[in-house]
C-alpha cells in the first residue's frame, strides 16, 4: 500500500513534536525528529556562536534520511524545511502559534535573551511559512493553528482525514 510522507515544520515551540508523535501513534506512520537524529549521529559541521547551537550538516542529514523516505509513511519534524528534497513530501504543514503562547513555551524551555527574541521574531515574520511556500508547491503547504490542546485535536483529525483520502486516491 502506498502511503504519503508528511513534513511538520514551524518555529521551535509551535508543537511539531507533540503533534508528530501523537499522529504517529494514531496512524502507525514513522515519526522522525531531524534534530534528534542529528544529535544522535553528530550530523553537524560546526558550532554557531551567535545562536549557541551546532550547525546541521544538511548533506549528511539527507543521506541519512533518504532510504527511510522511499516507502512513504513517514512524518518528519524540523524547524526548517528548505534543504530537504522537494520530492520527499506529499504535504507540508506549518504550525503557527500566537506570540503570547509561544513566549511562555520557549521561556519554560529555558530560552532567554537573543535566542528567545529571535524565535519570537521568526514566528512574527512567518519566516518558516515563507520558506515552505518557496521550497514546495504552494498547494501542498498548509498552515495549522497550534495554540491550544483543542487546536491539536483538530489538527490531528484533519491530518488523519487527509491521510485516509490520500491512501484511497493513490492505491
Ligand atoms: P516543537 O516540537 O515545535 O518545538 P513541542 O511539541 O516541543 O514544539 O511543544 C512545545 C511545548 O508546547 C510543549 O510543552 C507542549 C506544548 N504544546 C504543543 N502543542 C500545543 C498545543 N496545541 N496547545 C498547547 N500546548 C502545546
Amino acid at each position: 500500500m502506498r502511503r504519503p510522507n508528511i513534513l511538520l515544520t514551524g518555529t521551535p515551540g509551535v508543537g511539531k513534536t507533540t503533534l508528530g508523535k501523537e499522529l504517529a501513534a494514531k496512524t502507525n506512520f514513522i515519526y522522525l525528529n531531524v534534530g534528534d537524529l542529528a544529535k544522535e549521529g553528530q550530523l553537524y559541521e560546526g558550532f554557531d556562536e551567535e545562536y549557541e547551537c551546532p550547525v546541521l550538516d544538511e548533506d549528511r542529514v539527507i543521506d541519512e534520511l533518504e532510504e527511510k523516505m522511499t516507502d512513504g509513511g513517514v512524518i518528519v519534524d524540523y524547524h526548517s524545511c528548505d534543504f530537504f528534497p522537494e520530492r520527499w513530501f506529499n504535504i507540508v504543514f506549518v504550525l503557527r502559534t500566537e506570540n503570547s503562547f509561544l513566549y511562555d513555551r520557549l521561556e519554560s524551555r529555558g530560552y532567554k535573551g537573543k535566542k528567545l527574541q529571535d524565535n519570537i521574531q521568526c514566528e512574527i515574520f512567518q519566516t518558516i511559512y515563507e520558506e515552505a511556500m518557496s521550497s514546495y508547491k504552494e498547494e501542498i503547504v498548509h498552515q495549522l493553528p497550534s495554540n491550544t490542546p483543542e487546536d491539536m485535536e483538530q489538527n490531528l483529525d484533519q491530518i488523519i482525514q487527509w491521510i485516509e483520502q490520500w491512501i484511497k486516491d493513490n492505491n
